[in-house]
């Protein structure tokens, strides 16, 4: 695959491809399915894709989504639900353009899902909207979380019940012109353009019990090397690029995120939700289609990746989600997945 967001080619392997397995819904094009078992059902919190007839760039302007529908499904292979829409774009009072990567949470009683969209400015944020149902609809709140920024909102709550919103997404989402703490508009297109210096991490905030306020400071989720040196910008094949998922095992804490413009998905381990976090490797190769976006979730015994792919459309903004099953081996590595058989 080339590594220029605006080129929609297929990969290497061509047409004659079999894929690990098949699009969830075909009604709709969905990408960035993060899933969640709320009350024993499956549901999924996947960004909405249109052709909004935009050009493809660098900038991801071709993602121009405007609304969100949640699916559902009582279990791996079940029927899939589509509930439809759940959150419009006209429906939240601060927002600009481009709904993307969703995610959920539950806390007594109320539903939050947790959006990322551009203000009138241009600018990504992150905003939060509540429901009484898991499939929505959710009612977004004013304005967007104080102190959030860039894309691609991960929520994780931890065995404690503390819960912790992992974010960001550098190039498109913007995460690298918030370097100095402000936005800078006429800031890098791409990433900090500091080859030898650590990589920009992704954020992670403590959520207050409200569930719509950071609790303290936003911290870098610090991804080392086996040295235990952080990865630094010129390493694109293991540095964090957007697409965050938090999941636990066998007490420890997998970070797993896309490598973007190398289109890997990644994990590293760490002892603590805040970090740091150990590189481990890669964990699924390639999709097809630029973007690669993922959520683990366990049921019934057995873990699960859901992730996208151009299957139905064979476009890079036009995608579909799948599922797969995951599996840890016995040392705690995870068993490399490839979305082609
Ligand atoms: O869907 C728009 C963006 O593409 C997401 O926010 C990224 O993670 C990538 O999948």
């Amino acid at each position: 695959k080339t590594a220029n967001a605006g080129d929609s080619t297929k990969t290497d392997i061509g047409k004659k491809v079999k894929y690990l397995s098949e699009p969830l819904i075909s009604s709709i094009y969905t990408a960035d399915p993060s899933a969640h078992v709320f009350n024993g059902k499956i549901y999924i919190y996947p960004s909405h894709d249109i052709d909004a007839g935009i050009p493809e760039n660098d900038n991801g302007d071709h993602f121009a989504m405007k609304d969100y529908h949640i699916l559902s499904m009582d279990s791996i292979g079940g029927k899939v639900t589509d509930n439809g829409v759940a959150l419009d774009i006209k429906d939240i009072p601060w927002a600009g353009r481009q709904l993307w990567a969703p995610d959920a949470a539950f806390k007594s009683g109320t539903y939050y899902l947790y959006f990322p969209v551009k203000d009138k400015k241009d600018v990504f944020h992150i905003g939060v909207a509540t429901s009484a149902n898991p499939a929505g609809p959710f009612k977004a709140e004013p304005e967007p979380i104080a102190g959030s920024y860039s894309i691609d909102p991960a929520v994780f709550t931890d065995t404690d019940g503390k819960t912790y919103m992992y974010f960001g997404g550098i190039w498109g989402g913007q995460l690298q012109r918030w370097i100095s703490g402000k936005y800078e508009a006429d800031g890098s297109k791409t990433d900090s353009k500091q080859e030898d210096a650590p990589a920009i991490s992704c954020k992670v905030a403590l959520l207050k019990s409200d569930m719509k306020t950071f609790d303290g400071a936003v911290k870098d989720a610090v991804i080392l090397d086996s040295l235990g040196k952080p990865l630094l910008t010129k390493d694109h094949d293991r540095r964090f690029f957007e697409g965050s998922w938090m999941h636990k095992y066998n007490g420890k804490y997998y970070f797993t995120y896309s490598t973007g413009d190398t289109h890997l998905l990644c994990y590293a381990i760490g002892d603590s939700p805040l970090g740091p976090f150990t590189y481990k490797g890669v964990f699924m190769k390639p999709v097809e289609g630029w973007t690669t976006h993922h959520s683990i979730i366990e049921i019934k015994g057995k873990w699960y990746i859901f992730y996208h792919d151009t299957q139905l459309s064979g476009k890079t903004h036009l995608r579909n989600v799948k599922v797969t099953e995951l599996q840890h081996n016995a040392d705690g590595s995870i068993k490399l997945i490839d979305p082609f058989l």
